[in-house]
């Protein structure tokens, strides 16, 4: 397998000759993405010490984050604090969302870039409330399943979505985003029954190109996958 983008996944030699090594190597590349780590440990020592979990969702539009998020805090409202910050290229329609869920909620949107990085998240951080401690912050990042791959926004975990309408392919084909997942969650299980879809597969795919992720099924419309999905954000927050 090629480690850097990870083609040749379960076991099989590269399928290419490293083109992308140019890429790997880029010092332009490579200077924007050290700047953006150097923020995102700064994002992340910052929550840490504020006490908030720090937990980043990203995926292919329209995966399901924004209505995972609302399906989260009504779970857990009245039980964790929480806060959202909303990446999107254009509208403030899922930060309204999560607004009419009564959530502090500050929208960043990138009018036309296709990720958000440290920076933005930091410069919201200073915005989405007075003191800006919450047991629980969310980030969700702009639908695209590869541009955001490689910037650390500071997160403590990183939530990939994978819809089950998206294909069992998908950890095969975008390996990059799946290198720093923490979690995979497999979304809108309750339309398996009308589609080809291979959870073992993509599991099996996803395990390969980071050996420590987690996995959740869930379905946001049925309810179902939710409460494990629930306990185990609580479980992320001390003394909870
Ligand atoms: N059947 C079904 N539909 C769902 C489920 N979750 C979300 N949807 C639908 O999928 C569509 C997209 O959901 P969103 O939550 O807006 O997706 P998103 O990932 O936030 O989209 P972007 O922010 O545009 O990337 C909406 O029509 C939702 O109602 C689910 O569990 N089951
Ligand atoms: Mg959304």
């Amino acid at each position: 397998m090629c480690e850097y983008c990870g083609c040749g996944i379960p076991d099989g030699p590269p399928q290419h000759n490293h083109e992308h090594e140019n890429v790997a190597v880029s010092p332009v590349y490579k200077d924007l993405l050290a700047a953006n780590d150097h923020i995102a440990q700064h994002n992340r020592e910052h929550l840490r010490r504020m006490g908030s979990f720090f937990v980043h969702l990203t995926s292919s539009p329209g995966s399901g984050k924004t209505t995972l998020l609302e399906k989260t805090v009504e779970s857990l409202k009245g039980k964790l604090s929480m806060g959202v910050i909303e990446g999107d290229v254009a509208t403030e329609n899922d930060a309204e969302r999560m607004r009419a869920m009564g959530i502090p909620t500050q929208s960043i949107v990138t009018d036309g870039a296709c990720h958000l990085d440290a920076k933005q998240v930091h410069h919201a951080l200073g915005h989405i409330a007075e003191d800006g401690k919450f047991d629980l912050l969310f980030v969700e990042n702009v639908g695209n399943l590869v541009c955001p791959a490689d910037f650390d926004l500071g997160e403590d975990q990183r939530v990939v979505l994978v819809s089950v309408t998206e294909g069992d392919d998908k950890p095969e084909k975008y390996p990059p985003i799946f290198r720093h997942a923490d979690v995979l969650v497999i979304s809108k299980t309750d339309l398996l029954p009308y589609v080809d879809f291979d959870i073992e597969k993509v599991k099996k795919h996803a395990r390969v190109i980071s050996p420590r992720i987690r996995f959740f099924e869930l379905s946001a419309k049925t309810g179902d996958g939710i409460a494990e999905w629930a306990t185990w954000l609580t479980s992320l927050v001390p003394g909870k």
